[in-house]
Formats: C-alpha cells, structure tokens, sequence
C-alpha cells in the first residue's frame, strides 16, 4: 500500500491535469493542498477554490430562446439570444427528440462529435470518451475529428519520416537521460516550465526543473531557438539566439548547410540509418535551384547573423547534441517542415538514437513527455466502435459547417466535407482552441441544433442551443491516471455539485435511455460500479507480474496506488541505432527519411519530399508590422477556470496580460502597464502589456485563454475586450498533408487604447429570460 497520499481525515486526495492535490471544504470554503510527493508543484491548482462556486459555473440546463421558439434551424443569432431555464427531465426529452429527428434524417454524417478537448483528468468522467460512447451507442456512430489542436502536423508527418509519434515523444530521450548525457541541448521554441507543468490525467512530480538544474550542473549547455528568452529557465543559464517567428526551418537549413560545406556531417550515419540524403543534399547546396541554403542565405529570413550560425553549427559537432522542437514550432503555416528538419539535423549530426542526444520532439511541451511508462494497463473507458468513420482533420471544423459537400486534400487523399446539422460537445472550447473566432461565429450560425455540456459559461456554452451544466472534477469521483506517471489516484468526491449540475455520464445515460440503449451505454453499472470495473484491468496486470495488487476498496481507501514503470531503454530509435536490421523503423524504407517516396507521391506544394523553406504566407508588412505569438498561458490551462483566482491575479486591469519589446512600445507611444488594442483583418481585442527585453523586438507575445468577451455581442466582428488572440489568428491548415492547427504565429499592428475602458463580462452568466 502506498504512504504516498495523507491518511484521510478532512483532506482527500484529488487529482487534476496540474496536479496530485488533496483538498477539503471548511465553512463551505475550498482549501487546496499540493501533493508533498511533488518536487516542482504547481501554482495552477490555486484556481480552484475561487472557482468551485464563482457565479460564471453553470446552475441549471438552459435553452436558447429562438432555438425553443422557432426549432431546430441555421441562426445567426447563436451568441447574441437570451437563454430560458429548463427542468432536467423536459430539456433532456427535448434533446431526446431532436437526437432522433438528425439520426432518423441525417444519419450519423450529420452529426458531428469530434468534441475536441483537454475536459478534466479522471479518466471515468473523461468527457471526450463519454459524449464519444454516447452517439456510438445511440446513433451508430457520428463524424469524428483525427489529431490534435496540440501536434497535428507532427502527428501526420512522423510516421513518414521517422516510425511511430506516439514513441516519439513518450519513448524516446528522458529527462533522465538529459540530466546524466547531453552536452548540448539545443531547443527550438524551448522547454518552458510553465508548458512541462501540465500532464493530460494528472502527474504527481514535475522533475523537469531539476533534470534541466542537473544537466547544466555537469556542464551541459543549453541553447534556446526561439522569440521568448523565458522560455527555458533561469536554472538552464541559456544562450538565446533570438530567431523572426516561423523561421527555424532556414536556420536548421542553414547549421546543415555549415556541417555539410566543412565536412562535420556524419556521413556513416546518415549511410547506414537514413535513405533520401543525395536528393536533399542537392537541394541543400543549390544544386537543385541554384540556391545554396548557407548562413547567408538563411540570415535576412531568420534574422540571425551569418556568422553566429555557422559558429553554432560547429560548436555541434562531436558532442552529444540533443535537438528539441517544441509543438509550437509545428502549429504554423508549414509546421511540417521544422518537424522533418529538426530529425534531419540531429541525424546530420549523428546523434539519433543516443542516450540524451538526438531527436526530443516536443520534450518539455507537455509533463508526460520523456518520462518511463507504466508497466500495468490504466482505466480507460470504452468509447465503443464508430460504424460510420467518417471523420476530419480536427482544425478544419470551421471549414467543414462552411462548405458542406466541399473537397480538401489530407494526407495524400481527396476527401469531401459532410453536411452537418448538429454538432454535440462535451469537454472543449472551441472559442477557446480555435483560429477566427468571428469566422467560427458564422460557422456555427449554420447548424440546425448545438448542444454543449459545460461546467461554466464559456463562449462556447454561450453559443448553444442548448446547455447542460456539467459537475467540475471536484463534484465527483474517479480515477486520476496518466501512462507516465506511476501514482494512480483515488480522486475522492470534495464539493456537492453546483446548483443542478450532473455528471456527463449522468447525463449520457439518462439520454441513452429516452433512445433505447441504456443498458448497452450504462452496461448495468452506476458510476462506483464502473471505477470498481475500470480498476480491476491495473489489478489484474499487478497480479500478473506477481505484483501486491490491492482490490479496489483498499486502493479507495489508501487514496493512491504506485505503480511499476518501465526501464529507461531508450525506445525504438536506440534498438534502431543499435541494428537497423534487426530493429527497422516502421516508415516506408524501415530508415529515417530525409526523402521521402510516400510524400513526394502526394504530389502537394505545400509539403514537398524533403524538407524545404516554405516562406509563410502571412509575414508582418503594412498595416500589420508585428508578429504575434499566440502561446500556452503560464496560469491556467487553455481556458480552463479562467475565472480562478491564480489566473485572475495575472491579469491586469482585468485583461490578459500581452508582452512587446520596449522599443516597440516606445515607437507606439506604448508604457508599461498600458492597455494595448491589437488588430488585423480579421478582428481585433485588448490587452494589458508588460514591457520586456526578453522579447526579440518585432513580436508581441499574447497567450491564448483569456474568455471570448465581445464588447457588442451583435457585432460581426466585435472587439474582444479581454484579450482573446484567436480573434486575430489565421484559420487555414498548416499543409494540404496535416491540415493542423496555426494559430501560434500570425501578424498584427498594436496601439495604445485611449477610450472608456469596456468591463469585461465573460464570467457573468448570459442573460436569462
Ligand atoms: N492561437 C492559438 N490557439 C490555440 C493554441 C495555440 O498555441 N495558439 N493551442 C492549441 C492547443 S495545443 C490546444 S490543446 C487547444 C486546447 O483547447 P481545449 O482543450 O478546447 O481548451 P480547454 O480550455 O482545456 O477546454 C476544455 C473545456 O472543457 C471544460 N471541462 C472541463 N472538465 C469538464 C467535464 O468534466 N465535463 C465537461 N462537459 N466539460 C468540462 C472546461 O470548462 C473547458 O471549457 O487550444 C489550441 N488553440
Ligand atoms: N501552463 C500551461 N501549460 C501547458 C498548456 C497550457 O495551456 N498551460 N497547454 C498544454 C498543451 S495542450 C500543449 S499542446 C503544450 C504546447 O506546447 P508548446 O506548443 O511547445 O507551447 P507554447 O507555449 O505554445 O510554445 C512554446 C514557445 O514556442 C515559442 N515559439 C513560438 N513560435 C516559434 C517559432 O516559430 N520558432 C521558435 N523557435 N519558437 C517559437 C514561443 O516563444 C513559445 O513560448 O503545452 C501544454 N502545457
Ligand atoms: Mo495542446
């Protein structure tokens, strides 16, 4: 039994995508404890007890009033109506009807479910796996969405290039092997804390902090690609070479280019592990085009000196050098190519395969990155088989509800948007996740009926037709598990649910019923019986090795389980490196792919056989001189309690905080603490900004978050008064082979805002009639 988790008096064991917690209800107050197992715990979990019972949680099921008034139908006015309450049992049977009225006209390619989203970390109540068992079980299936908003266009190219994604951020190079091998770690778009901080299904120790303290204090260097000094910590003393956003692939090109031109390439590796380098080279050297991709040329595009990326390129060679490309890199137009380049340069140098040297894709983005798996089964719930299959690239959803019947090109196939009638999400916020917001406004004017379950008013929520509050973690109990993370928790029930809230489940089942399929949704089990049930799978992979394998109610009652890992073997890129023959990768030569046949085939300019500088299409010019970095927000999770007080205490002026260069400021006639307006074509929002040199000058730095909050809701293309960047990024897919997300980068102008400051009204709930 595990000592890991205080015995259980008044404070009980929780867990969150933040964090291991425990935490208790005193005079109706939330108190919160951090797991003292943590090393690096963090600050994120504070936004729990002001949220559990702020006023922007959901009381009751609600009923847009022209979607009750005249039916199912495309309405502008989502977002713009009132709402009127609703007793459970009516909306549930309304809801009931129209579930029916789609499946029995539309069938399930009228019904999109993708429901993308990080939802809470149990791995019962995961509210992706519930909505998606839901319309398996009651419609046979539903349009699903492939990849995520984090790494889609890693996740297409990988397999072409280099065998399996999944390895290759979870078995791969560790933080353990950083702390006791690499000599240089050269991360581009860096490995900041604050992004490591969060694990999907909860994480008990954040080591990366100390891995990276380690490492530097045996002597590794650390070098940081990337617009933001902040993005690696102060512990790692890095060297920052400031690079223009979207521009890595040139600079990579370039530190090749070097190694290749003074003969520091490692031509027995790249002879032995890879296929494709005669034709890349000559595209390297300008046999190809006449342009040879050198310092020089990569200088004006990358705004790095000539001289500094051939001296770092030296600096590389003969040392054990591990290449880190955050996500970031990849969610931008052509994010394909800094993915395939970033291997091809840890190839060029010799190091895939190597302890603490090689290829780290994403290491540090997410917590369950680089870490030792579990060597038991996790509780996962059965999301049944979607008999229908249709599905589409998860960022096209927007160009999917505008062009019904339209052809689009994804991953070397031609396939045709569905004609969607209604759209069911439980667990997301697409007006959090999604690029031009006032585009998706209009996109989801076009539907007949969206429904959201929710556990706050969200722009999402407030963009439906119907909404049914969802209970928070916190209401609730389950199980809190990650793969690689090897404490499993008891999440006890903290808090009653809030005003009439339920569990999605809860929900799901009591639909499920009112279409005839609750026993084969339920399986005859209530929500105690199907932890129980989910449990068993670990204890019986326990009892396999031989292993203590305490039942359920003992786990209950520990409150955590510890649970065995695997080795540190360095995965399929060290037994590849050890023999290729024995070991191939699973692409389509069994080698690393610096070319590549299968994306050649695919005929797309947009993503050609071999890495190639793309220029983007949207670079600052007229009107739109800066870049804006739209990145991961250190004080919240996504949109995720927003209106938690430790994401509330870095706001200011009630406003998402942006940072600029003070010689942009100065040039703007912008101080400190300023409210800014940033804007382009497609809309426009306001922020705070805090003025810093840690930003190369040229780029303004917005994290995403901060709640949708038109200032005139009736508008088509309204300020977001509270600073929202997904007004102003791009919606256009990172390639005709991923289609993934690009919001991180896109352009903007900002000033200094000079009217009546508008209040921000995000977090009060919509108006109800
Ligand atoms: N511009 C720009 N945009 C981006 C990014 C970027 O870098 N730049 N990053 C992208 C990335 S990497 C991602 S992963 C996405 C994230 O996008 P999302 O995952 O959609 O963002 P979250 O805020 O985590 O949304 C989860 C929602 O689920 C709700 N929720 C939590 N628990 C439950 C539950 O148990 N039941 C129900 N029904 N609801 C629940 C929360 O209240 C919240 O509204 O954003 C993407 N968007
Ligand atoms: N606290 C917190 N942590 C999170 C999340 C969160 O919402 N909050 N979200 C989680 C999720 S779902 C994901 S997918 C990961 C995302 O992980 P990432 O995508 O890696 O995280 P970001 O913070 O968006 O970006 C990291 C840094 O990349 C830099 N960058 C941007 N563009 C470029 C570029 O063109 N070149 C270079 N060299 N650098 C660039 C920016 O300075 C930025 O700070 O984070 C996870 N961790
Ligand atoms: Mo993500």
């Amino acid at each position: 039994m595990s000592a890991d988790i205080e015995p259980m008096a008044e404070f009980r064991p929780h867990s969150s995508h933040w964090g291991v917690f425990s935490a208790a209800m005193r005079d109706g107050e939330l108190l919160v404890r951090q797991y003292p197992g943590d090393p690096d715990p963090n600050e994120i979990i504070q936004n729990f007890p002001s949220a559990l019972r702020h006023p922007a949680r959901i009381a009751q099921p609600m009923v847009r009033r022209g979607w009750l008034e005249r039916g199912p139908g495309p309405d502008r006015r989502r977002g713009r109506d009132e709402f009127v309450p609703m007793a459970w049992d009516a909306v549930l049977d309304l809801l009931g009807d129209e579930l029916r009225r789609v499946r029995d006209r539309h069938g399930p390619d009228g019904v999109f479910g993708g429901s993308y989203g990080w939802a809470s970390a149990g791995r019962f109540h995961h509210a992706q796996s519930q909505i998606h068992r839901f319309l398996n079980t009651a419609l046979g299936g539903y349009v699903a969405s492939v990849n995520s908003y984090s790494s889609a266009a890693a996740t297409v190219i990988v397999p072409h290039i280099l065998g399996d994604y999944e390895a290759l951020t979870k078995h791969n190079v560790t933080w353990d092997q950083v702390a006791t091998h690499s000599e240089v770690v050269l991360a581009f778009g860096g490995m900041a804390l604050k992004n490591a901080m969060v694990s999907g299904g909860g994480i008990s120790e954040h080591v990366e902090r100390g891995a990276m303290r380690a490492a530097r204090e045996r002597g590794c260097d650390f070098i940081l690609i990337g617009p933001l000094h902040s993005d690696l910590p102060e512990e790692t003393r890095s060297e920052w070479i400031a690079n223009i956003p979207g521009t890595d692939t040139a600079l990579m090109l370039a530190l090749v280019h070097t190694l290749v031109t003074d003969g520091l390439h490692d031509r027995a590796f790249i002879e032995r592990y890879t296929v494709g380098w005669p034709v890349f080279e000559r595209y390297l050297l300008g046999e190809a085009d006449g342009q040879p991709k050198n310092a020089d040329w990569a200088a004006p595009i990358t705004g790095v000196a000539a001289e500094a990326i051939r001296a770092l390129a030296r600096r590389l060679h003969g040392k054990r050098v591990l290449v880190t490309v955050a996500h970031s890199l990849q969610r931008a137009e052509h994010g394909e190519q800094p993915v395939w380049m970033g291997a091809v340069l840890a190839a060029a140098l010799g190091q895939i395969g190597l302890p603490g040297g090689g290829y780290g894709y994403a290491l540090g983005a997410i917590g369950y990155y680089g870490r030792r798996a579990n060597a038991v089964p996790g509780p996962t719930l059965s999301q049944g088989r979607n008999r229908h299959g249709n599905f589409i690239p998860v960022a096209r959803i927007a160009d999917m509800l505008l062009n019904p019947g339209a052809a689009y090109r994804y991953n070397g196939q031609t396939r045709t948007y569905p004609d969607i009638r209604l759209v069911y999400w439980a667990g997301g916020n697409p007006f959090h996740h999604h690029q031009d917001l006032n585009r998706l406004r209009q996109a989801f004017a076009r539907v007949d009926t969206l429904v959201v379950h929710e556990q706050a008013w969200t722009a999402t929520a407030r963009h439906a037709d119907i909404v049914l509050p969802a209970t928070m973690t916190l209401e609730r109990e389950d199980i809190g598990y990650s793969s690689h993370d090897p404490l499993m928790v008891a999440m006890h029930r903290i808090a009653e649910p809030y005003g009439e809230a339920r569990d999605d489940h809860d929900i799901f089942a009591a639909l499920s019923r009112r279409l005839g399929v609750e026993q084969a949704f339920t399986e005859g089990r209530n929500s105690r019986d199907w932890l129980r049930h989910l449990y068993a799978r670990t204890q019986q992979g326990l009892r396999d090795q031989g292993l203590p394998a305490p039942d359920f109610e003992e786990f209950w009652a520990a409150g955590s389980l510890r649970l065995p890992q695997a080795p540190d073997d360095g995965g399929p890129w060290r037994a590849f490196h050890e023999d290729p023959d024995a070991n191939p990768l699973p692409t389509a030569s069994g080698r690393i792919e610096i070319f590549s046949e299968t994306v050649a085939g695919f005929g797309e300019a947009s993503c050609p056989g071999h890495p190639t500088w793309l220029p983007p299409e949207e670079t600052p010019g007229p009107g739109t001189p800066l870049h804006l970095v739209a990145n991961q927000p250190a004080t919240r999770l996504h949109s995720q309690l927003d209106f938690g007080g430790h994401s509330i205490g870095s706001k200011r002026r009630g406003r998402e905080v942006a940072t600029m260069h003070p010689a942009d400021a100065a040039a703007r006639g912008i101080a400190d603490g300023d409210v800014i307006r940033l804007s382009n074509a497609r809309g426009a929002c306001l922020a705070a900004v805090r003025l810093t040199t840690d930003i190369r000058p040229g780029v303004v730095q917005l994290a995403t978050g901060a709640w949708y909050d038109p200032e005139d809701p009736e508008d088509d293309r309204p300020l977001c008064v509270h600073g929202n960047p997904n007004v102003l990024t791009r919606d256009a897919g990172t390639s005709a082979l991923a289609q993934g997300c690009t919001g991180q980068i896109t352009v903007v102008e900002v000033e200094r805002f000079t009217g009546n400051l508008p209040p921000i009204r995000a977090f009060d709930p919509p108006r109800a009639g």
